[in-house]
């Protein structure tokens, strides 16, 4: 597939995905989900030395203001459903992605941008970003798993209070309420920031990196048993000579040179 939409920029392997349809706010249409999949569920593994991901809107406006409106005109239920499964997996893809993914939300995340942003791993804020769930303000609900991960991060009493009543927040109040990890003043120092936060998580033992992520997931997915889950991925990386290696490094009183195997 060819990239239209998404930008990618790879520096010491850590890669920026920038949405750039800034004209349009950064809209999610067909075409930039698709390209979002394509990269989570194919490309990504061309870049076997990934540390993590960035993801952020083009411009300094908007992270995403939305699904495209336009282009859900015409809309019926049945294909309202289908579509809505198919952007439910794409952000799946995203919260179940082995490296971290961090969004950095340059301006407006509403509607589907918060769900987008929602289903990265960390979320790093600049100063004017602006949080919100508007759907009904359009007659329907959030369509990518907007109503369960919003009460997952902010918790139901403010959820949906937002989703009811589609107001947007400031970054402050996201913060407050534990919806972005860091409030940062500009697009530039947000950067930095994700790109200091993957750094220092690429110092970690690779596997039990990704074993953190399957075993955090596995407390919102209701089939399966997030203890047990823990005690299986706990299991996996006590049996990596990555966990070895930590320990030695730890009673050597030196850095672990971790290999994620
Ligand atoms: N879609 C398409 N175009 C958009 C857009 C959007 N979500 N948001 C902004 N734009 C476009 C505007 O139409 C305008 O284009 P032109 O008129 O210049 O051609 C351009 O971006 C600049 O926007 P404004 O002129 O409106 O800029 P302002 O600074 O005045 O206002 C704003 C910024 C973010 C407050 C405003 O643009 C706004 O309210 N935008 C809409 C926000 C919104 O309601 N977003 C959608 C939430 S609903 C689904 C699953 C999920 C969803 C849908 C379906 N299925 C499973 C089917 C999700 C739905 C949503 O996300």
């Amino acid at each position: 597939m060819t990239y239209n939409i998404l930008q990618l920029e790879q520096e010491d392997d850590i890669l920026t995905l920038t949405i750039n349809r800034e004209k349009s706010l950064n809209a999610l249409n067909h075409q930039t989900l698709d390209e979002i999949n394509y990269f989570f569920g194919q490309d990504a593994a061309n870049y076997p030395k990934l540390k993590g991901i960035i993801l952020t809107g083009a411009g300094e406006k908007a992270f995403v203001a939305g699904a495209d409106i336009k282009e859900f005109v015409g809309l019926d239920a049945t294909a309202g459903e289908m579509l809505s499964r198919k952007g439910q997996d794409v952000l799946f893809r995203i919260e179940q992605f082995s490296k971290p993914v961090v969004a950095v939300v340059n301006g407006f995340a509403l509607g589907g941008g918060c769900e987008l942003a929602m289903a990265c791993h960390l979320r790093i804020a600049t100063e004017h970003a602006k949080f919100g769930q508007p759907e009904v303000n359009l007659g329907i609900i959030p369509g990518y798993g907007g109503t369960q991960r919003l009460i997952q991060y902010i918790g139901k009493t403010k959820a949906i209070e937002l989703m009811l009543t589609g107001d947007m927040i400031d970054a402050e109040d996201a913060f407050k309420l534990g919806l972005v990890n860091y409030v940062l003043p500009t697009k530039a120092e947000a950067i930095s920031k994700a790109i200091n936060l993957i750094q220092k998580i690429s110092q970690k033992g690779p596997v039990a990196i990704t074993k953190v992520i399957e075993s955090v997931n596995a407390y919102f997915q209701s089939d399966t048993n997030g203890f047990e889950s823990e005690i299986q991925k706990f299991g996996i990386t006590a049996g990596t000579t990555d966990f070895q290696e930590g320990a030695a490094a730890f009673i050597e009183k030196r850095k672990p040179h971790f290999k994620g195997a």
